[in-house]
């Protein structure tokens, strides 16, 4: 059994003791039409943290709804923004090692910024469903802290800034609906999905909650009341990192080694590996300014797979994390991309196309193959990947992705590796493909190339033959031209 897994029946172990109590705690909270409720402080029982820059990982000082006194003693800046953190589900009632580290990285990009972190580990303790259920109570009490904040400073709402993870996605999600204005903007960070997946826009995260919701999805492997994460998009900007359904590193092999290094106690961040990576890409947009991730929109995520997806027209593209282009399109718009598995997570994404050339009727799948780039700053050598099938006299479409920065594209070699199951297809090991030329676009500069075969017409490409090498095309800028001529065209029609 995966190590998710194991999280995952917990979850749903706990989920059938109480799912009863679910359905009851989500019922009972109608709310009355009036705001009355929003200025009763008497029954808030989360706590709200005003962290410091010096001090990022402990909870000094607590600004409490309805004492005026307490903002200034924490010495609240009300001149500069501020930023709710929110935690999710806990099984030790402790804070997870990524408060703090989001909290530096929150006061690392924005030094005058006021962090606070909502205490709630009381209610995030319990079974998972009656934590779940509880998420409606806890967004009562942020929406009442938020509300009252604004009022005794006369404070801008455009600086509010949710941030929620898992559970607490829905906590933001539903203060955010319960305020008497919209708060500014609300990151969901793998909202969770059991108990959510089904549930209304009220009980969950939605683009209603405030005038920019963006959403990470980094763990939603399995069915859709299975999943960790939640699966449907529910903000106005859904990122799905490497499919969202389960993130680089977090294999079994990383597993084991972390575990070997710092034992079982960190067993629950182990477990979480892929549902708490989607907090470690907001950090990464955070601290590492200079790599920022670029997301792509599609429909699906084999279609991104196929590199079909690299467009930045019409707001296609936007940025991971925190410096998301605030793009409100009616349809909440999936977007894709692929990461490293450590920070800093950009990789630069590429869709080749390629025309394989051949007198014999091939008909291949799965064929490995190494691809080198070259270009201005910097090369990547030998990127392997499967081509998923290679016929005949067919154009494929591909992803190809490297952490290297290599500017712009000078010269490309393909290789195609021999399978390592030789004696199945040594038949076919005399193989060979003829291919003219190669059509690159580059995902983070837009800019599309064509690399024709360097010596003759055609480069030959056989298995476990040498590789082929392509440069850049000759009458390249006379391409451009036509090509712009050609945009031009399609625009006009469609
Ligand atoms: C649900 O709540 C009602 C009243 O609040 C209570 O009478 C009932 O026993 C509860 N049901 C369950 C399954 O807890
Ligand atoms: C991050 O950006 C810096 C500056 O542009 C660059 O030197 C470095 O190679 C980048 N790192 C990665 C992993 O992309
Ligand atoms: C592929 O196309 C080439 C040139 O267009 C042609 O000579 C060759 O016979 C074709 N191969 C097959 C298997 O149809
Ligand atoms: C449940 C509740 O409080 N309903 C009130 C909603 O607002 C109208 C008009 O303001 C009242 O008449 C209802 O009693």
């Amino acid at each position: 059994m995966g190590k998710e897994n194991i999280w995952l029946l917990v979850i749903l172990v706990c989920f059938q003791k109480t799912c009863a109590d679910f359905a009851n705690a989500t019922e009972a909270t109608g709310l009355s039409n009036t705001t009355e409720w929003l200025v009763d402080y008497s029954n808030i029982e989360s706590k709200f943290s005003l962290r410091t820059k010096k001090v990022p990982d402990d909870d000094q000082c607590y600004i409490v709804p309805g004492q005026q006194d307490t903002i200034s003693a924490c010495s609240f800046n009300p001149e500069t923004q501020t930023f709710v953190v929110i935690h999710g589900w806990t099984v030790t009632g402790m804070y997870e090692s990524w408060v703090s580290k989001l909290v530096a990285a929150l006061y690392k990009r924005e030094p005058t910024a006021n962090v606070i972190v909502v205490d709630w580990l009381s209610r995030a303790q319990q079974h998972y469903p009656t934590s779940a259920a509880y998420t409606k109570l806890v967004g009562q009490d942020v929406a009442k802290f938020v509300n009252w904040l604004m009022m005794e400073l006369d404070y801008p709402w455009e600086k509010i800034h949710l941030l929620g993870y898992s559970l607490g996605a829905h906590v933001a999600g539903i203060a955010g609906f319960l305020t008497d204005h919209k708060v500014h903007r609300i990151t969901g960070l793998d909202p969770a999905g059991p108990g959510f997946e089904y549930a209304d826009a009220q009980s969950t995260l939605s683009p209603d909650d405030a005038n920019f919701v963006d959403v990470l999805h980094t763990n939603t492997r399995g069915s859709p009341d299975r999943s960790i994460g939640i699966q449907r998009p529910v903000g106005h900007v859904d990122i799905y990192p490497n499919g969202g359904t389960f993130q680089p590193g977090c294999d079994l092999q990383n597993t084991m080694l972390m575990i070997a290094t710092t034992g079982f106690q960190n067993m629950d961040q182990i477990v979480k590996c892929s549902h708490e990576r989607s907090i470690h890409l907001f950090i990464d947009s955070l601290v590492n300014k200079e790599n920022q991730s670029m997301a792509y929109r599609c429909n699906t995520k084999e279609a991104f797979d196929k590199g079909l997806c690299l467009s930045c027209r019409k707001n296609r593209c936007n940025t991971l994390g925190y410096q998301v282009k605030k793009v409100r399109s009616r349809r909440s718009t999936k977007m894709y991309l692929k990461t490293r598995q450590m920070m800093p997570f950009k990789v630069f994404h590429y869709q080749v196309k390629v025309h394989f050339f051949s007198k014999a009727d091939l008909k291949l799948t799965e064929q490995p193959m190494k691809v080198s780039l070259y270009g201005t700053d910097g090369d990547a050598e030998d990127i392997a990947f499967v081509l998923p099938s290679l016929n005949t006299n067919t154009t494929v479409s591909f992803l190809l992705t490297t952490d290297v920065n290599i500017g712009d594209l000078l010269k490309v070699t393909v290789r195609w590796e021999k399978d390592s199951l030789f004696s199945l297809s040594s038949w076919w090991s005399s193989s060979t493909v003829w291919i003219r030329k190669l059509r690159i676009k580059s995902g983070e500069t837009q800019a599309k190339v064509t690399f024709n075969a360097e010596n003759g017409e055609f480069a030959s490409l056989s298995r476990g033959g040498d590789h082929a090498v392509f440069v850049k095309s000759k009458d390249e800028q006379s391409s451009k031209r036509n090509e712009r001529r050609h945009r031009l065209k399609t625009k006009s029609t469609d």
